[in-house]
């Protein structure tokens, strides 16, 4: 079951600047910072709030780190923005099954590594009214046959 939005993820040129401004004009704090190599990105969490279902609302800031990375390439076709919307789960395995069954393309055959440890994977664009969807089991709410 899908209990929260777990992020936002908005793609940026400068991690650095796009953090300065969220933190100065909104006075969010980064709670964390880490370097995918296998999605190609670095990025900055800013929690935004706690959800009752143990797990908490976060913006993702993007920057990738090679040309070939996915948001590279969507930044040099869009500019900055809106990425894709993330959407938590104690069981990210069973609703990506569930949300397959409904015909909906699941990008990964099984869940990657996302940030602080989560489990990840991503429903494609064009199957969800034009939002890149992802799905986020975070280490901290999933579910104990994991
Ligand atoms: N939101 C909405 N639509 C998108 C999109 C996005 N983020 N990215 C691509 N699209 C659309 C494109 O506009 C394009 O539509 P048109 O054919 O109408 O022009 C179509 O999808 C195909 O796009 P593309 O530019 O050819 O890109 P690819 O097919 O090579 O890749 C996708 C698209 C979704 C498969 C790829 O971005 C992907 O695998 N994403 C998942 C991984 C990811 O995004 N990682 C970074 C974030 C990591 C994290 O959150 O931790
Ligand atoms: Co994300």
């Amino acid at each position: 079951m899908l209990t929260r939005i777990d992020h936002i993820g908005i793609a940026c040129f400068d991690l650095e600047k796009t953090v300065e401004f969220y933190t100065s004009t909104y006075g969010f704090s980064v709670f964390h910072t880490e370097v995918n190599e296998e999605q190609g990105v670095r990025e900055a969490m800013l929690k935004i709030n706690n959800t009752d279902d143990g797990g908490a609302s976060y913006l993702q800031l993007l920057e990738p780190i090679r040309e070939d990375s996915t948001v590279a390439k969507w930044l040099a076709k869009n500019g900055e923005g809106v990425h894709h919307i993330a959407f938590g789960t104690a069981d990210v395995d069973g609703d990506a099954a569930a949300i397959k069954d409904k015909g909906v393309r699941v990008l990964y055959e099984e869940p990657r590594h996302g940030s602080m440890g989560s489990r990840i994977t991503f429903l494609h664009p064009k199957d969800c009214h034009g939002v890149l969807t992802e799905l986020v089991t975070s280490a901290a709410v999933e579910a104990p046959e994991h």
